[in-house]
């Protein structure tokens, strides 16, 4: 897989000036030589950093055989030295991550609210996008609960565009100052170092409990959003409201959101508790293996557009407050382009480690708003680079250019790449010509929003009313949903130790829905606590993940147990219809290497029934042929039966179906004679609906 073109080619640089004319304009040459031929990974050869050809990397120089190893050793000390700062500091928060490369095609209709090109006109941008969890280190598994950060890198021809969300559309806290203290709440206990990427833990329910502007996202990320199936079924959030200018230079208010084409799925708590062990990189691989299997994870992206009022509210909402949603049902999502990742990195690190979002990151046509949460990530994001990056020149790494020219009279600095040129990093000048100089068609212009005000550490009023969207959020759900959310507050909570935590919170929840309370007190062993819920905050159906229809099943993963004289025209018949769905098919097998089949052929085995589990599935199906599974496969087909997946069998192996007391007729249960096409069709059908939830 290749990097767009403008990752992978270096930028073209500008005709270097001969130092010796004395009006060369400044410009910035980003050094051509360490990314082409001659850079550090050109050649056959194996060499030292400065090119010097090696005829042996494997043995120290020593004196005699036997040692001792020599200082003089000049490739063995350039070796370990390189190796001893390999590491970076991961990042504070979204330290776990993968990223992917794509194409953001506009649909070209957001001109009557936008002047930014890559929007109002239709055509393609190049993105890097990358999604991570918020709490674990680096190494941590890819499914426990949280939020999972969703931040897209738009190389816009008008300069970058980071859209910086989450899977999440509202947060913890209305005021960055309050940021440190929510993640250290949230991080492992710092005399103790536990929990790893967990928020069971005394010291975030603490926090939380006391900070009731969280209950909001609370009611989020214990619901089956924090738990995504894949990064490929979540939605995306901007959080913030942000501000979009026209070409008349006009305002209008925006929320940001992507809707992952393939609908919006999640896993259930057990199976991402056991995927943490079985399969830490659960998202990450299934991120990979879907864009090298051609099932290109696409979202849309859409705008709520809100007018520009004195008091930025909308029905009633305050703009500025990142604890509410603007309700779809109030304000339509209009889509405007689609997403399409379709490259995995060439590098790991060099591109998803070193990638270097920033809310601060606009192109005319797009502006900030005073929300203050928005405020403290604006200040934030570049700053943490300067640690991660080692120095003010991060801008340079090749996932960070920019696509548009570059001419920033920025200079110098830990990790320069550039060779600039010219006598003048100043402006204005007139020994350089002029150059750069400010202007050009279509600055960056900040939106002239009039301010006036006292000095004061305060919030505005508006921003005290904590609960009646996490009541509107939990009106939405069905009831399925509302078990996992009273499952999941009660596990979370039942891990905390301090009782007076325990009781706060549970108190919090009582404003939200006596239901809600009472039954995650019983869970708990505590009195319910009364509360005073709003009576009329409403629903919103879009917030619900239950699908109403079957859907799309592209990158699915379906196991298929085989045995010794297994239908083996049937397998294939069925890799053929799968493979036409978008999803991949995995035949697990007794052992590794191939199972005879039935007549004289052989199937390939792709797992095997003791290095698989039925979690890295999305559905299970024996084969015909199938006689008699052993113990470990009943157990599979059991737990997938038991986390509302489909299972199905055809010929004998609906014998094994029976066997594991899987009822043939149950929902989302599918059997046939053979594999034919009814079969195939309901069997692709039942995947679609994601779980089966009513058995
Ligand atoms: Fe971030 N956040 N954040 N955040 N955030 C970072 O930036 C910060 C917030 C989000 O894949 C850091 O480069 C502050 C909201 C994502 O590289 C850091 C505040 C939202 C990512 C930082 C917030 C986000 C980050 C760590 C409160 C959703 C990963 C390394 C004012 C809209 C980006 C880095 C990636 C990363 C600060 C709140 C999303 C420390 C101070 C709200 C997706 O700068």
């Amino acid at each position: 897989m290749t990097a767009p073109e403008h990752i992978s080619v270096p930028l073209d640089p500008s005709p270097a000036p001969s130092p010796s004319t004395p009006d060369a304009p400044s410009s910035t040459v980003l050094d051509e030589g360490l990314m082409t031929p001659g850079g550090p990974q050109s050649g056959e050869i194996l060499t030292t950093s400065q090119g010097t050809a090696l005829h042996d990397s494997d043995h120290s120089l020593k004196a005699g055989r036997r040692g001792p190893t020599l200082l003089e050793d000049h490739h063995l000390r350039e070796k370990v030295m390189h190796f001893d700062h390999e590491r970076i500091p991961e990042r504070v928060v979204h330290a776990r991550g993968a990223g992917a490369h794509g194409t953001f095609t506009s649909y070209g209709n957001a001109g009557e609210w936008t002047r930014a090109a890559f929007l109002a006109e239709p055509g393609d941008t190049p993105v890097f996008v990358r999604f991570s969890t918020v709490v674990g280190s680096r190494g941590s598994a890819d499914t426990v609960r949280d939020t999972r950060g969703f931040a897209v890198k738009f190389y816009t021809g008008e300069g970058t565009f980071d859209l910086v969300g989450n899977n999440i559309p509202v947060f913890f806290i209305q005021d960055g100052i309050k940021f440190p203290d929510l993640i250290h709440a949230a991080k492992p206990e710092p005399d103790r170092e536990i929990p790893q990427a967990q928020t069971a833990h005394d010291t975030f329910w603490d926090f939380v409990s006391l900070q009731p502007e969280s209950t909001h996202m609370l009611m989020w990320a214990m619901s089956d959003r924090g738990i995504p199936r894949s990064y490929r079924t979540m939605e995306g959030f901007g959080v913030h409201t942000f501000r979009l200018i026209n070409a008349a230079g006009e305002s209008s208010l925006v929320k940001f959101h992507w809707k992952p084409t393939v609908g919006i799925h999640s896993l259930v708590w057990e199976e991402s508790q056991k995927l943490g062990g079985i399969d830490p990189d659960f998202h990450r691989r299934d991120l990979w293996n879907a864009i090298e299997a051609g099932a290109f994870p696409s979202w849309d992206l859409g705008v709520q557009i809100m007018p520009d009022t004195d008091d930025q509210t909308f029905e009633g909402i305050d703009l500025l407050d990142a604890t509410k949603i603007v309700p779809e049902e109030l304000c339509p999502v209009r889509l405007v382009g689609r997403m399409t990742l379709d490259a995995n990195p060439t590098n790991y690190f060099a591109e998803t480690e070193q990638v270097a979002f920033h809310p601060g990151h606009v192109p005319p046509g797009i502006d900030v708003t005073d929300d203050p949460l928005l405020h403290a990530r604006l200040f934030s994001y570049i700053d943490t680079q300067i640690t991660r990056l080692g120095g003010p020149n991060f801008a340079q790494l090749p996932i960070n250019r920019a696509a548009a020219p570059v001419n920033d009279n920025l200079r110098d600095g830990f990790g320069q790449q550039a060779i600039h040129s010219g006598r003048t990093a100043y402006s204005p000048n007139t020994i350089g010509g002029g150059c750069p100089f400010a202007t050009g068609d279509a600055p960056f212009v900040h939106f002239p929003q009039p301010v006036d005000g006292v000095k004061a550490r305060k919030r505005p009023q508006s921003f005290d009313d904590h609960f009646s969207q996490a009541t509107l959020f939990w009106n939405s759900l069905t009831e399925v949903e509302r078990d996992h959310e009273v499952d999941a507050f009660s596990f979370e909570l039942s891990k905390v130790a301090d009782p007076g935590v325990v009781a706060r919170m549970v108190g919090n929840l009582a404003n939200v829905d006596p239901d809600l309370a009472s039954s995650v007190a019983a869970n708990l062993g505590l009195v319910a606590p009364s509360g005073s819920p709003e009576g009329d905050a409403g629903a919103s159906p879009a917030l619900s993940l239950v699908p109403s229809a079957s859907g799309p099943i592209d990158g699915r993963v379906v196991g298929v147990l085989v045995t010794p004289g297994a239908d083996i025209g049937g397998v294939a018949a069925l890799r053929k219809a799968l493979d036409a769905a978008g999803a991949a098919m995995h035949v697990i097998a007794p052992t590794a290497g191939s199972v005879k089949g039935s007549g004289r052929s052989t199937l390939a085995a792709d797992a095997t029934v003791f290095n698989s589990d039925s979690v890295v599935y999305d559905a299970l199906v024996v084969a015909g042929g199938v006689a008699e599974l052993d113990p470990k496969s009943a157990m599979m087909l059991q737990e997938a039966y038991r986390h509302h997946k489909t299972v199905a069998a055809w010929g004998t192996g609906t014998d094994a179906l029976a066997a594991a007391s899987i009822d043939p007729t149950a929902n989302g249960v599918v059997t046939g004679d053979k594999v034919a096409k009814g079969f195939t069709t309901a069997l692709v059908d039942a995947i679609g609906w994601h779980r089966h939830w009513a058995r």
